[in-house]
């Protein structure tokens, strides 16, 4: 059965929850409830990955995060740390983060691979063309979905060259990261070629801008936080059915239940 990962993002500027689990403490009970709905692990993010997102620093980063890893740790809960920063990782996984989920595939930090070697942590590898600030100049393919799986696996090889063992790796076709709307469908629709690769595969749709255009073309109703999170369900029980090993979302209950539907289907 395809895992659910919840998303606790613990910034002042995510696109979709940000400012509003800044507190630990918050922080901290929404992952555990989260837990309660169905999350498989939590997914803890300091830094802002959206499209035009400035970088902070590794130092800022951390005094958002580390207090949350440590109390969902604390509380029994399989914990992901959300980073491009090699120290973070580091920090985070000394603090009871089990998985480093780097989006960049260690392109951002030089250091990453080494690090996350060393941690002997699971490592998520996404699909990453360069920075948020300008990626989408990066948004240029023939076949989208055999560029990314080729392109992952280049850095599944340079990961094991740097000590990361194929077994602790996931793969993440990285949606919404250098790619336009219609891309990341094309992405999708060809998620066998990902998955062919042999690693688990996570992939991450949730709330994103290609679904807001989608939505936004069906309907002239705005285009909230309830239509984005059905579409977040919809595309993440297709994505189970394709044969993800996780999906990455923010309204954790409405995809269980999603997925619940999908497997009662199929038997
Ligand atoms: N997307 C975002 C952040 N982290 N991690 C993985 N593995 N895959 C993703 O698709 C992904 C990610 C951006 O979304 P957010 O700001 O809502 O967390």
């Amino acid at each position: 059965m395809t895992g659910i990962w919840g998303i606790v993002n613990v910034t002042p500027d995510s696109f979709s929850d940000g400012g509003r689990f800044l507190d630990p403490s918050r922080a901290i009970a929404h992952g555990l409830s989260l837990r309660r709905d169905g999350a498989a692990v939590l997914d803890v993010g300091g830094e802002s990955t959206r499209p035009g997102a400035v970088r902070i620093g590794a130092d800022e980063e951390q005094r958002r995060v580390l207090d949350v890893v440590a109390g969902l740790a604390a509380e029994g809960a399989p914990v992901s740390i959300d980073t491009l920063n090699a120290s973070t990782a580091v920090a985070a996984v000394a603090a009871g983060a089990r998985i480093v989920n780097d989006v960049s595939g260690g392109l951002a930090d030089d250091d990453m691979l080494a690090a996350v070697a060393g941690t002997g942590a699971d490592y998520v590898i996404g699909h990453w063309r360069g920075p948020s600030d300008d990626m989408y100049a990066r948004a240029e393919y023939a076949r989208p979905s055999r560029e990314v799986a080729a392109e992952l696996q280049e850095r599944v090889a340079t990961a094991a060259a740097a000590g990361i063992a194929p077994a602790r790796i996931i793969l993440d076709p990285g949606i919404g990261f250098a790619k336009t709307g219609a891309q990341n469908w094309e992405v999708l629709r060809g998620l066998d070629d990902v998955i062919a690769l042999g690693s688990r595969v996570l992939v991450g749709t949730s709330r994103k801008g290609f679904l807001r255009e989608t939505l936004a073309a069906a309907s002239d109703v705005e285009v909230d936080e309830a239509r984005r999170d059905l579409a977040t369900a919809v595309t993440s029980a297709l994505a189970a059915r394709a044969g993800a090993w996780a999906v990455r979302v923010h309204d954790v209950a409405a995809t269980r239940d999603a997925l619940a539907v999908v497997a009662a289907w199929d038997g």
